[in-house]
């Protein structure tokens, strides 16, 4: 049996990344697994595995009740494959907290407060003496410059620093600063990608005070792209919001370089929860948010002490 390996939907480079790695890694301990998708690329995503040379994952929509699986970079139901619960997980890699994931059988479990999963899988390659070999270097070097924004998410831990140093020389990426600048630029060329999938770049659904919000990040170079899309942004969180049934959506539109960040704002209802979550005030829709660049650290655990 195969075992397909994936990250959570909406996934990002790390998501992406980490599994074909995970995938990669299981295989040579003598697992035989499969990386998959649970969503289309974004732009960056793109990008790196071209720029790897890798293939795009295989899209996965459903698997039989009882298949055994691997999640890399979440564990939460509510960000995976639909029916999780009644799939298999014998293993994961993540570096999120700890979501609604049981099991009735003992799993491998692989879990460390770093910026990444890349940086972790990094270790694994490590603790098994494996050699590293340049394309998988440069998928977890990708994932690691991704997920903390070029080391300067408060997400970052000197782990990824050291293991971002160390994948480069393997890569052979010379000049780190200038690939994420790359990586930073293909993330932010958006062109005429309709408003709903903008919504959908990096979007995450949780669970506050027992009621479900939806949390959109757009990670840019270039903010005033979203900021000219306002309103038809704000329409798409609007039909999103009554579509899922959700108390609230919102979406945040970071500066990745000025590390700032702009939210947008549906209605007054809306506007009353980012005061007493943040004490930012809104205007026009936007409220800003200042430099909380992370939703990880600095923007779901603020709406998680706000709803107690
Ligand atoms: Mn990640």
């Amino acid at each position: 049996m195969t075992l397909p390996v994936f990250g959570h939907t909406n996934p990002d480079t790390d998501a992406i990344t980490s599994a074909i790695v995970y995938a990669s890694l299981l295989s040579r301990l003598g697992v035989t697994a499969k990386a998959y998708r649970l969503g289309d690329l974004n732009n960056e995503t793109s990008f790196v595995l071209k720029t790897a040379g890798v293939e795009v994952p295989d899209l996965l929509e459903a698997l039989p009740e009882g298949t055994e699986v691997a999640l890399v970079d979440h564990n939460e139901s509510g960000q995976s494959i639909s029916g999780l619960s009644g799939l298999k997980v014998t293993r994961v890699v993540d570096h999120h907290k700890l979501g609604d994931l049981s099991s009735k059988d003992p799993l491998y479990l692989r879990f460390e407060p770093v910026g990444c999963t890349g940086t972790i899988l990094g270790k694994l390659y490590r603790e098994h003496n494996l050699p590293i070999e340049g394309w998988e270097a440069r998928l977890m070097l990708s994932a690691i410059l991704s997920d903390t924004l070029h080391f300067r998410s408060p997400t970052t831990t000197d782990t990824d620093r050291e293991m971002g140093v160390y994948l480069a020389q393997i890569a052979g990426v010379t000049d780190i600063k200038a690939y994420a600048l790359e990586m930073f630029a293909a993330k932010s060329d958006l062109g005429d990608t309709p408003a709903d999938k903008l919504l959908k770049l990096d979007y995450k659904v949780f669970p506050f005070g027992g009621k479900q919000y939806g949390l959109g990040v757009m990670e840019t170079t270039n903010p005033g792209y979203a900021l000219g899309r306002k309103a038809e942004i704000l329409e798409a969180m609007k039909q999103e919001k009554a579509a899922k049934n959700l108390e609230g959506v919102f979406f945040s539109v970071v500066d990745i370089l000025e590390e700032t960040n702009q939210t947008f704002v549906l209605d007054d209802a809306h506007a009353e929860v980012i005061k007493g979550v943040f004490g930012a005030d809104t205007q026009d829709n936007v409220a800003d948010l200042g430099n909380r660049i992370s939703r990880k650290k600095q923007i779901v655990p603020a709406f998680e002490k706000y709803f107690g």
